[in-house]
């Protein structure tokens, strides 16, 4: 049966930014214990092996914390190491191929930037179980994103969108309660976990404010 889930912050987890593979461990752990929802491994500038050794060692984690854990794109990946599912975007398999190959119990994120896109995805039903939306600010840690589309465009996609849908793009701690204001589901972050001195209290802040902004 598809695991249930909860989108409120939602780690991006990148182990270039954490400082690799055990250093991502410990940020996932520390994440986990400040409040993070959902893990999904994201390591563009890595070969897939390591991506498949890192995910194994992740599994166990986020399982503790009955938190799922999902791919970037890669769905041998996903399958290889037991993964709860993948996020793909526009240019990676499509949707519908990514549920052929994983089955109907895996979690599936899909990432949109513009409401053209959320229609497309709007007819994916049963095929995706929710929506990345973004990038809502320019971000250093995705240079190829499509132009931000700010609170507003945010909003408006959010408004759009028959599924839950998170925020991502250029999101700290100091414009979470902005973001929050456009109604997604919840925050999704790289940098402002991965990069934190403290990934743990980072979590825990932008729980709180995500949770503040929930009631
Ligand atoms: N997709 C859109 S923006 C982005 C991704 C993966 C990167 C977000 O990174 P950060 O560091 O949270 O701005």
């Amino acid at each position: 049966m598809r695991q249930t889930f909860d989108l409120s912050l939602y780690l991006v987890l990148d182990p270039v930014q954490c400082g690799g593979h055990d250093a991502a461990l410990a940020v996932a752990a520390a994440a986990l214990e400040g409040g993070a929802t959902l893990v999904q491994l994201r390591a563009p500038e890595w070969h897939k092996r390591a991506w498949l050794a890192l995910a194994l060692d992740l599994l166990p984690l986020t399982r503790a914390h009955g938190v799922p854990l999902v791919i970037n794109d890669h769905v041998d990946v996903a399958l290889a190491s037991g993964a709860d599912g993948v996020h793909v975007g526009q240019r990676d398999l499509p949707a519908e191929l990514a549920r052929r190959l994983l089955g109907p119990d895996a979690l599936i994120g899909l990432s949109v930037s513009n409401l053209t896109e959320v229609a497309d995805a709007n007819r994916l039903e049963g095929i995706v179980d929710y929506l990345g939306a973004g990038p809502v600010y320019a971000t250093p840690t995705k240079t190829d994103a499509s132009a931000p589309g700010g609170i507003d465009g945010l909003a408006a996609m959010c408004a759009q969108s028959r599924f839950p849908t998170v925020a991502i793009g250029g999101i700290q701690a100091h414009n979470a309660a902005d973001v929050m204001r456009a109604n997604p589901a919840g925050l999704a972050v790289v940098s402002a976990i991965c990069k934190a001195r403290d990934p743990r209290d980072a979590a825990r802040l932008l729980r709180e404010t995500i949770a503040r902004a929930q009631s």
